[in-house]
């Protein structure tokens, strides 16, 4: 029985208050991270020691801390250090044929589309040089080096601990050496724009040490007037000199004495020592013109402005400012034990129990930890490692991926009340808007603005190097649901004014690329790859590129649905709407094959790998909608069908999408058996593609290697847990794990600028509250009760009419 309470004029004044009683939310460990381990010389392995490091990050500096006692190291990396340069890779030769691949392609012709779309539906260059771009202009993500806190001691020390605050935003150290208790902070103030270590110890002049700071490649470091300054050029990638770099190290002693050694600061009996990192490179996001000319000036400025302050000040400052943001979320779940085992140990228990409710609350707030520690106002948005890479050639460049990765990223952002994160994306998002009309017009002679599955800081829009993965042109739909998505959890109609002609001119160019299917008549997407799997054709040949893959057409279909809502809600009638207003009904429905599953292409085409990780065909379930459980549940029941194909392995991403794609079937014990399988405890090792995600001793996801797509999705999967509103209602723990018998969740935020507190006992809701930001009306349902509420902005309303 439905039960609808129409609730009126009825309120209560006020709004939540966040009494937070929030749990031990520390990572902590009982040993150091081997400082003295040399990181394995190859980009795509990685490295044990660095595994176990700690990450603090501000959105534009990052540090990974191995706490080592006699020789610390501070591995450090700037957001914005990238190689390359901008170059173009717009293929003039594409266009001429395009049409004879379609006609290929609608004649069942695939091993000649594929051989004619191989030579030309490429970019042109070396595109992302085979994901080992740091000697092509595409570039890589770089670390910017490694600080080394040298004491030149080899005396034991006994009662070592380190930790993790991910509420505070504070890692610590401490450990007793003859006699003497010694302590470290390490934390990147976004307020002071600087990564601030303090070392402090029990007894007076006790602290002596050497400190440097080098990288593999590619700088000089000097020691001069007090202070460590390291600089240096990145590779352009055709031959010549890229983006410059620049940190200083500033030391602020309370006691003892500094000297200079070569290109070493020598500390000697100091009592505290403050050290205030601060680095800056002349990128900058504006297209055309990347170059920022007063980097130096300005790296100067806040490094004078951070070093005047004492350190407390600075603590308290970034205290301040990184805590508000994570204490607007708490998640207490039911068998908490309240930090009694240390991280690595509370993962292998996990291993055996598959039930560390404790585990499951601290990866979820350290997901927020993450995103909020790499994308911050004014700086780039979280890359494949987020913030935190320690080498020269990273991973797939350590770039942005499109194709799933960094929308990933930020699928917790708005749910889990970090919004102003992700307004790093959308302005990456926007800075691609020009190339992207470049690309759109060379590569297609289409109208708008187009990417492919990967970018870089250098404004890529082209195709990758090869069509099988490279040819994903759904990814700028995709890429622009988030601007839409923004505006649909705040409402900030200012916000979408400004994003609409991006979305519009996105729309733009799917209108001039879907062609008519000569046999159904309806739009479609081609030739295209379906990200980024591979499959029989009829003709015998192994095959990635079709006309119609079904992710094609359901991004599209977002993309256009959310323009025509966002003309609506900004009043804005134009051609183009009209266009899309009478073309989104011809682009083809998600399909159900004769086996029952979701279909993937516009056939039933046998996959090479029936495993793959992708399974991009299903964003309509998630981040999409298209696919409802209660509005189309033959798809859904489809959609559940492909994923038991697909079965529950995977790389780290595709283990945490799943946890989503099973949240919106509503089914919360499966979505857990995936969050569970993310959470296998890995050890380092080389690429492996499928079936060997996990989660390392620092808890950050194995793809392998680290990549922290997975950490967010997973992060994003256990809030769709909880709380969903991406249909015109939002729902109360809709797929509740059943071992989940007793918690409480608060802030967490749905659509429509509402903000949700809950709290159950034996699997059922026992209390809710809903905060509305932006007034407005809403639809509230929990099982099978559902309330209609009017809502005056800034009040909160108790959901007892949900109660049973
Ligand atoms: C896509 C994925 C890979 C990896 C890479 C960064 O290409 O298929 O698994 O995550 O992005």
């Amino acid at each position: 029985m439905k039960k609808t309470i129409v609730f009126g004029i009825f309120f209560l004044m006020g709004t939540i208050t966040f009494a937070q009683q929030q749990q031990n939310l520390k990572l902590w460990y009982t040993t150091p991270a081997d400082a003295s381990v040399k990181d394995v010389d190859d980009g795509w392995k990685n490295d044990e020691e660095w595994l176990k490091a700690l990450p603090v990050g501000n959105g534009f500096i990052g540090a990974m801390i191995f706490g080592d006692a006699n020789k610390e190291r501070l591995q450090l990396n700037d957001k914005t250090l990238w190689s390359g340069s901008v170059a173009d890779n717009d293929n003039p030769d594409a266009f001429a044929s395009l049409q004879e691949i379609r006609n290929l392609l609608f004649a069942g012709k695939y091993k000649e589309a594929t051989a004619l779309t191989n030579k030309t539906q490429v970019c042109k260059g070396a595109g992302s040089g085979n994901g080992n771009g740091s000697t092509v202009p595409f570039g890589c993500f770089q670390t910017l080096g490694d600080l080394w806190i040298d004491f030149g001691k080899k005396a034991t020390y006994k009662n070592y601990y380190r930790d993790l605050d991910i509420i505070n935003g504070i890692a610590s150290v401490k450990y007793d050496q003859e006699g003497i208790q010694f302590k470290r902070e390490v934390f990147a103030s976004y307020p002071a724009k600087a990564l601030i270590v303090h070392l402090s110890a029990s007894k007076a002049k006790a602290l002596s040490f050497t400190l440097d700071i080098n990288r593999p490649e590619r700088f000089t470091t000097v020691a001069q007037q007090n202070k460590l300054l390291m600089t240096g050029t990145m590779n352009n990638g055709a031959g010549g000199e890229g983006m410059k770099y620049k940190v200083i190290v500033t030391p602020v002693l309370k006691g003892g004495s500094i000297q200079t050694s070569g290109n070493k600061l020598v500390i000697k009996d100091a009592t505290e020592v403050m050290l205030v990192i601060t680095s800056a490179t002349n990128y900058r996001l504006h297209y055309p013109d990347y170059t920022n000319n007063s980097y130096e000036t300005e790296l100067e400025q806040l490094t004078a402005a951070a070093v005047s302050k004492p350190y407390a000040m600075l603590r308290r400052e970034h205290v301040a400012d990184f805590s508000s943001y994570m204490k607007r979320v708490s998640l207490e779940l039911g068998n908490n034990k309240n930090g009694a085992l240390a991280t690595d140990a509370l993962l292998q228990k996990n291993k055996q129990t598959q039930d560390e409710q404790e585990l499951y609350a601290l990866y979820f707030q350290y997901g927020r930890y993450l995103l909020l520690s790499s994308s911050r106002q004014g700086s780039l948005p979280a890359n494949l490692q987020g913030i935190w890479a320690n080498k020269i050639q990273t991973p797939w460049n350590c770039d942005y991926h499109t194709d799933v990765n960094v929308q990933m990223n930020y699928w917790p952002a708005e749910v889990t009340n970090l919004s102003e994160t992700h307004l790093q994306l959308t302005e990456l998002i926007a800075s691609l808007q020009a190339p992207g009309t470049k690309t759109a017009q060379t590569q297609y002679h289409a109208g708008g603005w187009v990417m492919h599955p990967i970018t870089n800081v250098w404004g890529f829009t082209a195709p990758g190097e090869h069509p099988s993965w490279g040819l994903h042109v759904g990814a700028s739909a995709w890429m622009n649901q988030h601007l839409w998505e923004h505006y649909a959890f705040t409402k900030d109609q200012a916000y979408l004014k400004k994003v609409f002609p991006i979305l519009q001119s996105a729309a733009a160019f799917y209108l001039d690329w879907l062609v008519k299917d000569p046999v159904s008549g309806k739009l479609v997407s081609g030739p295209a790859a379906s990200p980024e799997n591979n499959f029989i054709a009829p003709d015998g040949s192994q095959a990635s590129i079709s006309m119609g893959p079904s992710h094609d057409h359901q991004v599209i279909h977002d993309l256009f649905a959310n323009t025509l809502d966002a003309a609506d809600v900004l009043g804005i009638k134009n051609e183009t709407i009209e266009k899309i207003r009478s073309a989104i009904d011809q682009i083809p429905d998600p399909a159900i094959g004769s086996d029952g599953r979701l279909m993937e292409w516009a056939k039933e085409f046998k996959e090479v790998e029936p495993q793959h990780r992708h399974v991009s065909h299903l964003f309509a379930l998630y981040p999409g909608h298209q696919v409802s459980y209660y509005k189309t549940p033959a798809l859904a029941q489809a959609a559940r069908k492909s994923l038991e194909l697909r079965g529950d392995g995977g790389t780290g991403w595709s283990l945490a999408m799943k946890v989503s794609f099973w949240t919106r079937l509503h089914d919360g014990d499966h979505a857990l058996k995936l969050l569970n399988r993310l959470l296998n405890p890995v050890h380092s090792s080389g690429v492996e593609m499928t079936n060997s995600g996990g989660t390392y001793n620092n808890l950050f996801c194995a793809h392998p290697p680290f990549q922290i797509d997975g950490n967010f999705g997973a992060t994003a999967g256990i809030a769709e847990m909880l709380l969903q509103s991406h249909e015109d209602f939002i729902e109360l723990l809709p797929a509740l794990p059943a071992s989940w018998k007793d918690g409480e969740v608060k802030g967490l935020c749905a659509r429509g600028g509402f903000e949700l507190n809950m709290k159950w006992k034996d699997g059922k809701l026992t209390d809710a509250v809903l905060l509305s930001k932006k007034g407005g009306d809403c639809k509230v349902k929990y099982g099978n009760a559902e309330i209609s509420l009017q809502t005056v902005a800034g009040k909160t309303y108790p959901l007892s009419g949900l109660l049973k």
